[in-house]
């Protein structure tokens, strides 16, 4: 091949979006010069966000890192010096050589979505750590209490075609900002307007979609269920209800009703902050529109009861019979509809020795507990790659504390030199999505998208699965799984016999993405069908009782708020959620001079009532704190906050805050009802002009 002749790449865009993007990249004599949405992918449609328009960027970003270095100065000071990539891999070897020798448990992978894709984020990783025997990581920081409460209930995480939306008629956006977080799914909906449908957003803040709804519902953070508990019973006493369904496709309707009964919308109006009438009158509209499409995202997963109020709305639509059309239903994910072949991917069979040395999971949600604990083992070496726990996970004092330990052996593999890359005793460079093979399957659509290299690595910079095997060779592993190539895994990360039956294999490589061989239209559970094991859409679950859970939909109030928690509501009044600033990724794109301009400083939105308080003016700087920190935003006063309710758009390196703080230096490390999530926006605290 000619080197300088441009060419096009197909690539997947590997951020933490359901949108995941098929995108053609440009390279000329080895330079990727230009990046572009596909065109051939209905749901990318030749678009890309203006994040990700920008990832040359990011690729060529003079804070690139592109060479191993080991730290000279003290944790957190982020003084480093090159080392060549033998010094850096050795020393990892002799340390984790010399940890495993007591207990390989006390070593500790940390991992989350820096990059989505199969091969760099679940594969050569996980069959290393388990080959290790090292303590397994529990993926919880973003969707598990969402994914208990829907698999609970409808069985697996499949739901909708969010293609098919735009038949809809109404369509409620509960606990999403698509506009800023799922801009390719918002397309659909916006089309779905123009023929008519009607747009309803239930969000305790007035986000960018909710700018565009017909009807904006703004209830306190973590209040959904009892929401969602209050029209089910409006359906039933109304009897707006799909009988058939119900009857065919369904487990526990009496139960339900009966649990339903107390949730009149005046109760429900308590909790919420919701006018009862309004309550009601969304009831009466979902029971008679059809058809009626939800959008649930996580925004509403993130509190005390999140999987309660997933697992509340997931029972609407089995209601009214919604599902039996494919414009109507509900969507929190799509990945559940992909074959993927997890064990295959990960080998949880490398694992030795189960039996003599159970395996040992850390909930990645509470990782400053974990590491200041005394749990047995003790962690002793942290290895974290596609995540940036000191800046995203929940009660960053206590996180930097364990990440302060000077007896941890820390290593941060990344692009850029994080909040947490300042804590590695050795820091490697990684590669960038158009350095690295990789495939990917969505969570926001029903596409699987292919990506190939596109350009060399910059510097000295490795993908995560190259380190992995180099680190297995060093340490002596010999199964032939350690050291599988880049494509070798990509081609594991779907069951193969379920690849051919969906047609994948062959247009994948041709076009870059291959849908799912799904028909069209595609309504799952349209003759029930549900995941379920009754087959059901359960509204009673027995798996649930038998964990000793309410087997039935119920409220689970936030761990913090004036309600559920008076007397710390006295001291910190205000409730805070943190959402995702539009022009960051979390904290990804949160350290590029281009989108650090558009977002300015970090802010409060606060209601005018609630600053004039507390004799806040617009600009001014606060301080925003409860027992657990405090973080610096600027006031911005707006009625777009509700009143009681402070919001933080994020996620804000620390050290590019001006204060050395985020937001999660107020949030809690308490775990959701079911999942074990973390409850970011299930948080009080008291502002003051600084
Ligand atoms: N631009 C951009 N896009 C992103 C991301 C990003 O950081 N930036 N992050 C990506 C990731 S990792 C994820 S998980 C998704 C997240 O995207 P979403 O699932 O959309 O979740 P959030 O943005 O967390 O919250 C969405 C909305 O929920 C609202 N909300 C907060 N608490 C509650 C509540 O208790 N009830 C209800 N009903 N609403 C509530 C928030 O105000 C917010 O407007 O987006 C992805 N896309
Ligand atoms: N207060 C508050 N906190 C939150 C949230 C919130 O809404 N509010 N949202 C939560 C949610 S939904 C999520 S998903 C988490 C996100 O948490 P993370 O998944 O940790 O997301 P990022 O902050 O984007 O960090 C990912 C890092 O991976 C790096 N990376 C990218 N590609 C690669 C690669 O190929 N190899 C390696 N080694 N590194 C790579 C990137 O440079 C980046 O620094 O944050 C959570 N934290
Ligand atoms: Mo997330």
């Amino acid at each position: 091949m000619s080197n300088d002749s441009p060419r096009i790449v197909r690539a997947a865009c590997p951020h933490d979006c359901p949108d995941t993007c098929a995108m053609e990249v440009t390279v000329e004599q080895g330079r990727a010069v230009k990046i572009r949405g596909a065109k051939s992918l209905p749901f990318t449609n030749g678009a890309l966000c203006t994040k990700v328009a920008h990832y040359l960027e990011r690729v060529y970003s003079e804070q690139r890192l592109l060479y191993p270095m080991k730290r000279v100065g003290r944790k957190g000071e982020g003084r480093f010096e090159r080392i060549g990539w033998d010094e850096a891999l050795d020393t990892i070897a002799d340390r984790f050589r010399a940890i495993a020798a007591d207990d390989p448990r006390a070593i500790l992978p940390y991992s989350y979505a820096g990059t989505m894709g199969l091969v760099q984020s679940s594969g050569m990783d996980r069959r290393f750590f388990h080959r290790l025997g090292a303590s397994l990581l529990d993926r919880t920081i973003c969707a598990s209490a969402g994914a208990a409460g829907w698999k609970a209930t409808i069985g697996a995480g499949v739901g909708m075609d969010p293609e098919a939306i735009v038949e809809a008629r109404l369509i409620i956006v509960w606990g999403g900002n698509p506009v800023v977080s799922n801009l390719h799914g918002w397309r659909y909906m916006q089309e779905a307007k123009r023929r008519g449908a009607r747009l309803v957003v239930i969000d305790p803040w007035r986000s960018e979609t909710a700018l565009k709804a017909d009807l904006h519902l703004a209830p306190m953070p973590g209040t959904d269920a009892a929401l969602a508990l209050a029209m089910m019973q409006v359906l039933i006493d109304e009897d707006l209800l799909d009988h058939d369904y119900i009857a065919s496709h369904t487990l526990g309707f009496d139960a339900l009703a009966e649990r339903v009964r107390e949730w009149t919308p005046e109760a429900a109006a308590m909790h919420t902050g919701l006018p009862a009438e309004v309550i009601r009158q969304l009831a009466r509209d979902y029971g008679k529109a059809a058809p009626s499409a939800i959008r649930l995202n996580y925004g509403l997963n993130r509190c005390a009861g999140g999987a309660a109020a997933v697992r509340a709305i997931a029972c609407l639509p089995a209601l009214t019979g919604a599902w039996r059309h494919a414009a109507g239903g509900a969507l929190l994910s799509t990945s559940g509809s992909f074959p993927v072949d997890v064990r295959a991917l990960e080998r949880p069979d490398l694992y030795p020795d189960a039996a003599a040395r159970p395996p040992r999971t850390v909930n990645m949600s509470q990782i400053g507990e974990a590491l200041l604990g005394a749990d047995d083992p003790p962690i002793r070496a942290i290895y974290v790659y596609n995540s940036n726990p000191l800046a995203v996970a929940p009660d960053s004092n206590r996180v930097r504390a364990g990440f302060m330990r000077e007896d941890l052996f820390c290593v941060v593999h990344e692009q850029f030199q994080t909040d947490t890359a300042d804590y590695a005793d050795i820091l490697l460079p990684a590669t960038s999505q158009l350095e690295h093979r990789d495939v990917h399957k969505a969570y926001g659509h029903l596409n699987v998208v292919d990506n190939q290299p596109a350009i060399t690595p910059l510097g000295e910079a490795r993908p995560n699965s190259e380190v992995f095997r180099q680190l297995a060779q060093r340490l002596g592993f010999s199964e032939p799984a350690l050291f599988e190539s880049d494509d070798e895994i990509a081609a594991a990360a779907f069951k193969q016999r379920d690849m051919r039956a969906l047609g994948l294999s062959g247009t994948l490589a041709e076009q870059g993405w291959a849908r799912l061989n799904l028909p069209r239209p595609y309504a799952p559970f349209a003759r029930g069908g549900f995941f379920t094991p009754s087959g059901r859409c359960e509204f009673f679950s027995q798996a649930l009782a038998d964990q000793g859970i309410d087997p039935l939909p119920r409220y689970v109030p936030p761990h913090e708020s004036p309600l559920s928690n008076p007397e710390l509501a006295t001291r910190y009044p205000l409730a805070i959620i943190s959402p995702p600033a539009r022009n960051f990724l979390n904290t990804s794109f949160a350290n590029m001079p281009r989108f650090l301009a558009q977002e300015g400083r970090p802010t409060l939105a606060i209601h005018p009532d609630d600053a004039a308080a507390r004799g806040i003016a617009e600009g001014d700087r606060l301080r925003i704190f409860n027992d657990r920190g405090a973080f610096h935003a600027h006031a911005v006063l707006t009625d777009g906050a509700r009143p009681g309710l402070v919001v933080a758009p994020s996620i804000w390196w620390q050290k590019l805050s001006g204060d050395g703080e985020n937001a999660n230096a107020v949030t809690s490390s308490r775990l959701t009802d079911m999942g074990g999530g973390p409850v970011f926006y299930d948080c009080l605290v008291e502002v003051a002009i600084a």
